[in-house]
């Protein structure tokens, strides 16, 4: 019997220096230390000893179990330990691996252009205003002194929501909001989206923006419109810019002006840019309508104003040398991500 014991606990070591996972370890504990295993089979042929046998080899039974059960506590644990290395070697994260790229957006070209456009006039002491795409006829064209027959009024230039709403033809409306508001002096610029009712071609859309400005203090001049956008047309084109003024006519401004800029490209002497002029027509001004200023609540024997609307997809597509106009309002990733 003894001799069995010590062949079993020779055995079980030797088979345990062969367990390399738990399922094996398990398995091995259940052969011999189980309900029905192999030490609990010697155990049963305890009855056939004498009986001053039994204590000494009960005995040996327990140390040998013991001893058994430390052996396979370490090498679960032996083998817990090297799980443990292998998961945290399986999980380490190389830094020094390239990253994945990631695709930044930016910046649509109108809006880059835009905020150079807001810098320059926020810089000269002017506020950012805005307004409803959706307007009425009175702001629109009625405060802007644009007689009821005027061209621009016909449905076939304006697009009508009902006979009193309208989608913005120019962004006038916001301004007007803020002389009915605010007491001079004022000196605001209204970016925003305005429609009118145009054949689309590379030139034309029919949605478009403008950015309008307005100054009204006492004792505005022609001078400073002229002083206003020199300074806005270095900033813009270059300081050796030259600003000209030529007679037009706007129903809401008495002058009226086109505002041309001197043609960076050639500076004056005429080449394809400026079409062999010199210049490059930029915007449209003047003096604010005295029957303008009076609809809003101010005095044009006290105030005056000046007043422009700059086109800012034109101003866009040249300063990116964009060819079609299109390009602006198609959203296509393959152009828009040359920008960001
Ligand atoms: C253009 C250029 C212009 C204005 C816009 C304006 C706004 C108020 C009062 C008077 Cl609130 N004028 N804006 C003035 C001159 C030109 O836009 O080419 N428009 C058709």
């Amino acid at each position: 019997m003894k001799e069995k014991l010590e062949q079993l606990r020779a055995q079980a070591l030797d088979s345990l220096k062969g367990i390399k996972d738990k399922k094996g370890l398990d398995e091995l504990r259940i052969k011999i230390m189980g309900k029905k295993g192999q030490l609990t089979e010697i155990l049963r042929g305890m009855g056939a000893l004498p009986a001053e046998e039994r204590p000494k080899i009960g005995q040996l039974v327990n140390r040998i179990r013991q001893e058994l059960e430390e052996r396979f506590g370490e090498v679960e644990a032996e083998i817990e330990e090297r799980l443990k290395k292998e998961r945290l070697a399986f999980e380490t994260v190389d830094i020094t691996m390239p990253g994945k790229k990631r695709r930044t957006g930016g910046l649509h070209p109108l809006s880059s252009v835009l905020e150079v456009l807001i810098d320059i006039f926020v810089s000269m002491g002017f506020d950012v205003v805005d307004g409803p795409e959706v307007e009425t006829d009175y702001y629109n064209f009625e405060a802007l002194n644009v007689p009821k027959d005027h061209p621009a009024r016909d449905t076939q230039d304006t697009f009508y929501l009902t006979d009193k709403f309208l989608l913005r033809t120019q962004t006038s409306s916001a301004q007007i909001r803020v002389m009915e508001n605010r007491k001079p002096p004022i000196r605001i610029i209204s970016p925003g989206r305005v429609y009118r009712a145009d054949e689309v071609d590379a030139t034309h859309s029919p949605v478009f923006h403008q950015v309008e400005g307005l100054v009204v203090d006492r004792g505005i001049t022609m001078c400073d419109l002229k002083g206003v956008l020199e300074q806005f047309a270095r900033e813009i084109y270059g300081p050796e810019t030259k600003v000209r003024f030529r007679p037009s006519f706007f129903p809401f401004t008495e002058p009226s002006v086109e505002v041309d800029v001197s043609c960076g490209e050639c500076g004056g002497q005429g080449c394809r840019v400026c079409k062999d002029a010199g210049w490059i027509e930029i915007l449209g001004a003047g003096m604010v309508h005295p029957n303008v200023l009076a609809g809003c609540g101010i005095d044009p024997e006290i105030y005056s104003g000046f007043a422009f609307g700059i086109g800012l997809d034109r101003l866009t597509t040249t300063r990116h040398k964009i060819s079609d106009i299109r390009l602006l309002f198609e959203n296509d990733l393959r152009f828009l991500e040359q920008f960001s």
